[in-house]
């Protein structure tokens, strides 16, 4: 494990531990549901393509964590975990379709509808969307009180007041994107709600209800100054670094917050956001781990 600046020893093991427990279980996926393929096979391997392409699983560690801090046992967030990175895979996958970025490199790798073809990829991108809601409403260990409040939880997040009502303003709406105020309201759906509900998700596999909405609150200020950090680094980010080219918002006319306001005032305003994401945390006990984390997404190069 590379040293991470920023981050403790002991939260950097923690950091590989639930990576490495995501990964396995997503792989345990994988195999699963490959033995029972025929001809289909090629659509699961362009999922698994995607979702095995060693993204960050900043959302999987989220949820991890929020059940470790709210006292509950970490296996028991694994489902929802895998769950939200394959919603985040999905979401990948159908955002750099032609008809959407176009993006044709996605995690140093062609993006799947470059390395397969268009209808696999959205096909595959459904699929993945299905196989979240199948892993959690088959786990054997959950109960129905808590799959539920999953399932609620993911699919709020996902629909049109969230990740694809945002999309829809992002891709549809530029010209009415005027001020700063419904450019971060447009990175909340787009961006936040998927990053608050891996956080709420931690807090519910843990069974701790009353901690649903100080979850939410931090998932949603972290979520804002993600994207932030994304729009600036589709501005000066390394190419290599991030695994896929930078301007691809300028080349799509995207009006982001780092092309409005400049790095410097973006910089700044996303470490703004990522304290008031820590200030948050007073609900939780034992959330060092939390704010190293925050701090790190702040200063990441990928
Ligand atoms: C049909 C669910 C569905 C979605 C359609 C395409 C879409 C609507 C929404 C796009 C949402 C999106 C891609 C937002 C950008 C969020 C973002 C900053 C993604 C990059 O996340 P990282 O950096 O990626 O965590 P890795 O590769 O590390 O996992």
């Amino acid at each position: 494990m590379p040293n991470i600046s920023g981050i403790s020893s002991e939260n950097e093991v923690r950091l590989d531990d639930y990576i490495k427990k995501v990964n396995s279980e997503l792989d345990k996926y994988k195999y699963e549901e490959m033995s029972r393929c025929g001809l289909q096979k090629e659509v699961a391997e362009a999922m698994w393509y995607t979702l095995s392409a060693g993204g960050k699983r900043v959302r999987a560690v989220l949820t991890m964590e929020f059940c470790r801090v709210c006292g509950g046992d970490t296996d028991d967030a694994l489902p929802a975990a895998c769950a939200i990175e394959m919603i985040h895979a999905f979401s990948l996958i159908h955002d750099d379709l032609p008809c959407m970025d176009n993006d044709d490199f996605r995690r140093g790798k062609p993006s799947c509808h470059k390395a397969f073809d268009e209808a696999t990829a959205l096909l595959a991108g459904d699929a993945l969307q299905n196989k979240a809601f199948e892993v959690i409403s088959n786990d054997k260990k959950l109960s129905d009180t808590v799959k539920v409040k999953l399932i609620s939880c993911i699919s709020k997040a996902v629909g049109v007041q969230g990740m694809i009502g945002g999309q829809v303003i992002d891709t549809n709406c530029q010209a009415e994107l005027t001020t700063s105020e419904n450019l971060l309201e447009m990175y909340r759906m787009k961006t936040g709600a998927l990053i608050a509900a891996a956080c709420e998700m931690g807090c519910i596999c843990a069974k701790a209800y009353d901690k649903v909405d100080s979850a939410e609150k931090f998932g949603e200020c972290l979520g804002l100054a993600f994207q932030i950090v994304d729009d600036i680094l589709d501005i000066i980010g390394d190419e290599k670094e991030l695994g896929k080219p930078i301007g691809s918002d300028s080349s799509n006319e995207k009006n982001t917050f780092a092309v409005r306001c400049g790095i410097q005032e973006s910089q700044k305003f996303a470490e703004k956001l990522t304290d008031d994401a820590m200030n948050a945390l007073s609900d939780f006990d034992d959330n060092c781990f939390l704010k190293e984390l925050s701090a790190y997404l702040m200063k990441r190069k990928k």
